[in-house]
């Protein structure tokens, strides 16, 4: 293993034993579903009585819901950089309000979307310097970082088809190259820390992306959380 690539993984394992709780997030370009999937893997652990918390970066709080309002209307006016500004505000009260709290309290966090989502939309997509991205990730979250992050990856035609025509947010409406840039930034950053990532095939049926999934979870959490979603 590269050094810089063990000395993140040293890293993460230090932040996540700091708290009694997991923080898992999920990740991937438009139409991946990975909302849909999180929905199931709750209602699993909640049928198992998991103590857990499902949420949301952007709009996992009263604040962040205001500033995802902004940031996915169509037709608005964001420079990119107030638009990293703004994700990076909506998260540093999500960490606040809701994550950090979650986590010291033994729960199991899974958050749809996270640091990555700006490097890969903001770095890959919009061209923002990505070492600047990773200082102002730090930033917002005050160094904490996800033990595993799931991609949910699809290619971005396949994606895009699968979204409601004429109801696609700001984002959304972006031309083609920009989301294959986003889906190829996603595929580097899970290739430069693959202890962290996994990746699942999200074009497969929904049943066979689930099982996978769960898969994923039962065997990193299994001990830590006596989970067994299989
Ligand atoms: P969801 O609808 O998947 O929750 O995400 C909101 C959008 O915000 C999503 N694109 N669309 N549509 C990805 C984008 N996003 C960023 O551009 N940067 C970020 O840091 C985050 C968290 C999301």
């Amino acid at each position: 293993m590269p050094a810089d690539t063990k000395r993140k993984a040293e890293r993460t394992a230090e932040l996540n034993d700091t708290y009694p709780g997991t923080f898992i997030t999920l990740e991937g370009p438009e139409g991946a579903g990975k909302t849909t999937q999180v929905k199931l893997l709750s209602k699993a652990l909640t049928n198992l009585d998991v103590p857990h918390v499902v949420t949301r970066d952007p709009g996992g709080t009263p604040l962040g819901k205001q500033v995802r309002r902004i940031l996915l209307t169509p037709g608005m006016e964001v420079a990119p950089m107030a638009e990293l500004l703004l994700y990076q505000a909506d998260r540093a009260q999500h960490v606040a309000e809701v994550i950090r709290p979650a986590l010291e309290a033994g729960k199991l966090v899974l958050c749809d979307r996270f640091v990555d989502s700006s490097i890969a939309y903001q770095g890959y997509g919009r061209n923002i310097d990505i070492k600047l991205i990773k200082d102002l990730n730090e930033l917002s979250t005050g160094g904490l970082r996800p033990l595993m992050t799931i991609l949910f990856d699809i290619q971005s035609e396949d994606g895009l088809s699968r979204l409601h025509p004429g109801a696609e947010d700001r984002i959304e409406r972006e031309a083609i190259d920009f989301h294959k840039r986003v889906r190829s930034g996603y595929l580097a950053l899970a290739e430069a820390e693959p202890e962290r990532w996994r990746i699942l095939d999200a074009a497969k049926p929904l049943t066979t992306v689930q099982e996978q999934f769960m898969k994923i979870l039962t065997t990193k959490l299994g001990s830590k959380h006596k989970l067994n979603l299989l």
